[in-house]
């Protein structure tokens, strides 16, 4: 039984990795997943600029899972551009979340990418909860149509795919996949946070978390079935060749292999990375290969979406 993967060509040891914001945000963190047993990692969202953040307590454990209003921080897209591009193969396993705040700024940020010799993949994220002032742009279904348009002619050459919010009903996976399907998408990532929950500490009587009057990002147990929806979604709609990565709820082996028979070809791991660190890799991929070999697989990339179904559906 191997837990080696195939995804856009390349190839991982492990179908698991970091979900972009937890622990990978400094050299120190991407270097301690680079030598872990995680497959692969995704840095912390860059964008053009380094960003401070959302001021005051932004992130808290929750009953079963999390709340964040980070806003960003991040060391700058230079910074994530130099680590990627010294390592010996040029980042080429890895990828580089970006984000920008303008259609203007995301071109800017891909320009960048593009004039540098970065060789991996590029996660445009286009559903960060939390900046005040601007929405999930994949909600924006026009927008998003507009900026893939000028995305993918300006810049063919990049190996891209994109970080998703949660769709909560047919009619809108429908829209978002009929956008994807135009464009040479390598992959979608689904899910981002669910965006803009709540929660009322009961110590203090307090939202949880300080930025936005307490709306924020949430994560972790709360966010699987959610998760396993939208990669099951876009399994039925996207083109064959849009790859899928599963992340949201994983916190054991089988919840990786329920995103992996919804759909999912590598699987990310966010609030669970946080307490336990790199260990959880390890955790992880032991489970996950016990349970894909008492299922009788002899390779994680023959359980992709094979879910089972009625005949009748
Ligand atoms: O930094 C954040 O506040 C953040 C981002 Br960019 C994101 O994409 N998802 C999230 O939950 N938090």
């Amino acid at each position: 039984m191997t837990l080696t993967t195939k995804f856009l060509g390349r190839t991982y040891s492990s179908p698991l990795m970091n979900g972009a914001g937890v622990r990978c945000s400094t050299a120190g963190d991407l270097e301690k997943l680079r030598h872990s047993s995680a497959g692969s990692f995704v840095t912390k969202t860059a964008t053009l600029t380094p960003r401070a953040g959302n001021p005051g307590h932004r992130m808290s454990p929750l009953p079963y899972g999390s709340i964040n209003s980070m806003g960003l921080p991040n060391k700058g897209l230079t910074y994530y551009l130099d680590y990627l591009t010294a390592l010996p193969d040029h980042g080429a396993n890895n990828f580089l979340s970006v984000a920008g705040f303008s259609e203007a700024d995301q071109l800017a940020v891909l320009a960048q990418i593009a004039a540098n010799d970065f060789a991996g993949i590029v996660e445009l994220n286009l559903s960060c909860p939390n900046i005040p002032g601007h929405p999930q742009l994949a909600y924006d279904f026009d927008a998003t149509d507009a900026l893939l348009d000028k995305v993918f002619t300006r810049f063919p050459q990049l190996e891209l795919g994109v970080k998703l919010p949660p769709f909560f009903d047919p009619i809108h996976f429908d829209a978002i996949a009929r956008i994807l399907n135009q464009y040479p998408v390598k992959y979608t990532n689904s899910i981002n946070s669910l965006g803009n929950g709540f929660f009322v500490d009961p110590q203090t009587d307090a939202p949880a978390i300080e930025p936005k009057g307490g709306f924020g990002g949430i994560g972790g147990g709360y966010a699987k079935p959610t998760a396993l929806a939208n990669v099951r979604a876009l399994h039925e709609r996207l083109r064959d060749d849009i790859a899928q990565i599963g992340t949201g709820g994983v916190q054991t082996g089988r919840d990786v292999y329920d995103l992996i028979l919804c759909g999912a070809s590598m699987v990310q791991v966010a609030t669970a990375f946080g307490p336990e660190g790199v260990p959880i890799f390890d955790r992880l991929n032991q489970e996950l290969q016990d349970i894909l070999t008492s299922k009788g697989y002899a390779d994680v990339t023959s359980a992709v979406g094979q879910l089972h179904v009625a005949a009748t559906q």
